[in-house]
């Protein structure tokens, strides 16, 4: 079991598309473990986007995502930082391949609904910035034996 970071960006959430992207990600069988919404502080942006100081995006991207309210979601599940990356898309909305959040519901490279950790470092690195270790609650779901196989679980 790995989990990861998701975070429905403001867009999303101005955009009342919050239910229908926790749904994809709910019914594919992830586990939520945490959720929250929030204002963002910039100096937690700052630290979340770190590996992208300095980019011509940057200014943007934190002005963005502090400028109102996010969803941060704790999501748990066999490979679920590459299932999670999968199920979101590539960057640029008007490139994501269709059947993806991103390529289904986005126009932007900018404002593209989602963020997700992209490997199970970055995740570890995030869900610290993001969550106390009490928000995070672990117990698994009744449905889990009917979405995974013993032999998905070693
Ligand atoms: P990712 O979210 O698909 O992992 P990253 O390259 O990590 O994409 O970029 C972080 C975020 O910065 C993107 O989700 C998007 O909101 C923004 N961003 C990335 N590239 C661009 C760009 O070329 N123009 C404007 N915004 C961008
Ligand atoms: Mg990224």
């Amino acid at each position: 079991m790995e989990t990861t970071l998701i975070i429905l960006k403001p867009d999303a959430v101005q955009r009342g598309l919050m239910g229908q992207i926790i749904d994809r990600l709910e019914r594919k069988g992830l586990r939520f473990v945490g959720l929250k919404l929030m204002q963002v502080p910039r100096d937690l942006a700052e630290r979340h986007y770190a590996e992208h100081k300095g980019k011509p995006f940057y200014d943007g991207l934190i002005k963005f995502i502090t400028t109102s309210p996010v969803l941060v979601m704790a999501i748990r599940g066999v490979d679920a930082v590459a299932v999670c990356r999968n199920l979101i898309g590539a960057t640029n909305g008007r490139k994501a391949a269709a059947g993806t959040i991103r390529g289904d519901f986005g126009m932007s490279a900018a404002f593209n609904m989602v963020h997700g950790s992209d490997s199970a470092a970055s995740a570890q690195r995030e869900l610290a910035l993001w969550f106390k270790p009490e928000e995070l609650h672990d117990f698994t779901p009744a449905r889990e034996g009917w979405v995974y196989d013993p032999s998905d679980l070693k």
